[in-house]
């Protein structure tokens, strides 16, 4: 056992790397103990040069900052400035599969429209006409209004309009319905900055406006015309956890975010003359796993494996198996530059906007993307003579999976082959057979037990009825413990969502991709409060969202649109705001008044799965319907609560 993590395969690789003294995130992250109370609860600012001003009693009294900025200002500044990060990271990547759109219409960089109908579909949603025009050019007017969507000034984003109606009167009302993605992530910049906004209630809802725009908007986009390039998912088996890598084949990782370098590389790695290439190395084969978003997305349209998720990027080099690491952005630890110095493995980075000292560059512009990416795998190959055996240690540890549900798939399977609807699946938790679902998603964070919140979080709901969407790092960990098999539902599920599993052969946790794709999730609430019978909005829905190990600002970003759409989001640790009692309330409790969604801070995943069992038990009181028909009395770790 090592006390890191509870996945084996990690606990093993631990354990190699302190026997061998190669340090990780969780060793970095203990020098950084005790860690400065002014930045974890939101009171330091450093936004100019006056300060850095710090909040805290002195004589008894509140300290103001410098131009007198309280406690409350800088939390809300803080907070959503933070926002405005995440938002950023989501939106523009969600830009460049805009423009990749663009090249593609041109016949540009080997990439194809793989999903026509999906294309036609969404020309026509923003409505383009679609008689007597070839597909390049739907895709390029396609491409032109999405790109057209992040410098929009006025108006609201086109997506807004697939939210319910009465969500948007809301919004519309509380003047957060997003104008244009990159507007609102500057407004938050400019308000946040000396001397503009000192209204924390105010700050606030910029924040969750970007937030929108973000959810609705740059995510949507990249999740949205991802399909119409790459294809839509389906259902897919594939393995997860270190044990994917193989000792007898060239092992590449990649790792980031974006779908438009990793598509390629897949599509490198099956080349005639690259396998070839690797025979004649003495190596059986190509193989490609990824680490973090990226995984998800090669995964979801290729059944490629999964290495693992965010704690295991480091883990993954240590097993010295790893030929060649490339990285495009965003969740990409600085220390692999030095860490795989001490092994064969070539470290390539490939984004103009995310180089690292000392790292060898290949740049991958989208109008060569399949030369880039051949000349990326062909590095890998040639490094695979350089594996020195003797440093290779790949852990056995690894699970089956189905991945790659999207909202047309749950549609598909909770519909029947021949009737595409929701009414099934609503009808499941109006009967009480579900008594609800959780989307859990996020990543993980070495201030916390790897995995473990996850894992307990999402057995807890189970066994009480509750069906689970995933994404992110949060899917690759339910993954990890088999919790994506069909199979699954006979281990861990109620018996409702067991009945449902079997009749439709499903697991009991959807895998539904990156963390762009958690807009799949806003669409699918979409279609379930469009079929009729729970309510005008998301509000209503006995839903909940949680991020139980988040560390990055895309998750705040991501909690942000959940709670603004009407969803209470559980976060496993608090955001940076316990400096200023007024924010935190405003989050967790006065903003349900306004959006019909709040955050829950809880550390502890039972008492988690307890609160937020409640909320759906709260939800489905209010919609008049049954208790659920098998759980009515929940149980937590095997013991009943409550009457
Ligand atoms: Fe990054 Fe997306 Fe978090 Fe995982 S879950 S650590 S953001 S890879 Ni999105
Ligand atoms: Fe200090 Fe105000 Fe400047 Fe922030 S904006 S650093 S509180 S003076």
């Amino acid at each position: 056992m090592n006390p890191r993590s509870v996945d084996p395969a990690t606990q093993e690789m631990l354990n190699l790397a302190q026997d061998q003294k190669f340090e990780t995130t969780w060793d970095r992250w203990e020098t950084q103990q005790p860690q400065c109370a002014f930045g974890k609860t939101g009171v330091c600012c450093r936004i100019c040069n006056m300060g850095p001003c710090r909040i805290d009693k002195a004589g008894g009294k509140r300290r103001l900052g410098a131009c007198g900025a309280d406690a409350d200002t800088i939390v809300a500044r803080n907070l959503v400035r933070m926002v405005a990060g995440g938002a950023a990271a989501h939106s523009d990547h969600g830009r460049d599969v805009a423009r990749t759109l663009l090249l593609a219409a041109e016949g540009k960089g080997g990439y194809a429209i793989k999903d026509p109908a999906k294309l036609r579909q969404l020309a026509a949603e923003f409505g383009i006409a679609l008689e007597g025009h070839s597909e390049a050019e739907l895709a390029k007017a396609l491409a032109e209004r999405a790109i057209q969507m992040f410098g929009q000034q006025e108006g609201e984003l086109l997506f807004v309009s697939r939210a319910p109606a009465k969500q948007q009167e809301n919004w519309r009302k509380l003047g957060i319905s997003p104008r244009g993605i990159d507007r609102e992530i500057v407004e938050i910049m400019h308000r946040s900055t000396m001397g503009v906004d000192t209204d924390y209630q105010n700050i606030l809802l910029q924040g969750f406006r970007a937030a929108l725009a973000d959810g609705w908007g740059g995510s949507m986009i990249a999740t949205d015309l991802q399909d119409v390039l790459f294809r839509a998912p389906t259902p897919i088996r594939s393995a997860v956890n270190l044990g994917v890598l193989r000792k007898d084949a060239v092992n590449i990782i990649v790792h980031g975010h974006e779908p438009i370098l990793s598509e390629m590389i897949v599509v490198a790695s099956r080349d005639p003359e690259l396998l070839k290439m690797a025979e004649s190395q003495g190596a059986k084969g190509i193989n490609i796993a990824g680490i973090c978003c990226t995984a998800n997305e090669i995964l979801m349209r290729h059944g490629v494996p999964v290495a693992g998720n965010f704690l295991q990027q480091e883990l993954a080099v240590i097993t010295g198996a790893v030929d060649l690491m490339v990285v495009d952005v965003q969740c990409v630890m600085s220390s692999l530059a030095s860490l795989t110095g001490c092994f064969h493995t070539k470290l390539v980075s490939t984004s103009r906007k995310a180089k690292m000292p000392g790292v060898e560059q290949v740049v991958f512009e989208e109008e060569r993307a399949l030369d880039a990416a051949k000349e990326i795998v062909a590095r890998a190959v040639e490094n695979y003579a350089r594996r020195d055996p003797s440093k290779v240690n790949i852990p056995e540890s690894r699970s089956d999976l189905v991945a790659g549900f999207t909202t047309d798939t749950i549609f598909q399977f909770l519909g029947g082959r021949y009737r595409s609807t929701f009414r099934p699946l609503n009808d499941a938790v109006i009967d009480g057979r579900l008594r609800g679902a959780v989307g859990i998603v996020g990543c993980n964070n070495p201030n916390m037990l790897h995995d473990y919140a996850h894992l307990t979080l999402t057995r807890e709901l189970l066994k009480n009825d509750v069906l689970i969407v995933s994404s992110g790092c949060a899917a690759i960990a339910d993954a990890k413990c088999g919790l994506l098999r069909p199979e699954a539902a006979y281990e861990s599920a109620g018996a409702g969502l067991r009945e449902i599993c079997e009749a439709v052969g499903i697991p009991p946790v959807l895998h539904i991709g990156a963390c762009v794709d958690n807009s799949r999730i806003l669409t699918t609430l979409v279609e379930i409060v469009g079929e009729g019978g729970l309510g005008e909005d998301f509000s209503q829905l006995p839903v909940a969202g949680s991020a139980p190990e988040w560390m990055s600002e895309k998750a705040i970003a991501i909690g942000f649109y959940f709670v603004a759409s009407g969803v209470l989001t559980h976060f496993g640790t608090p955001h940076p705001v316990l400096g200023s009692p007024a924010v935190h309330k405003f989050l967790t409790d006065d903003i349900e008044e306004l959006t019909g969604g709040k955050f829950l801070f809880e550390s502890d995943p039972v008492k988690a799965a307890a609160r937020i069992i409640e909320h759906l038990d709260q939800k489905r009181a209010a919609l008049k319907l049954a208790p659920p028909m098998y759980t009515a009395k929940p149980t937590f770790q095997g013991v009943a609560v409550g009457a």
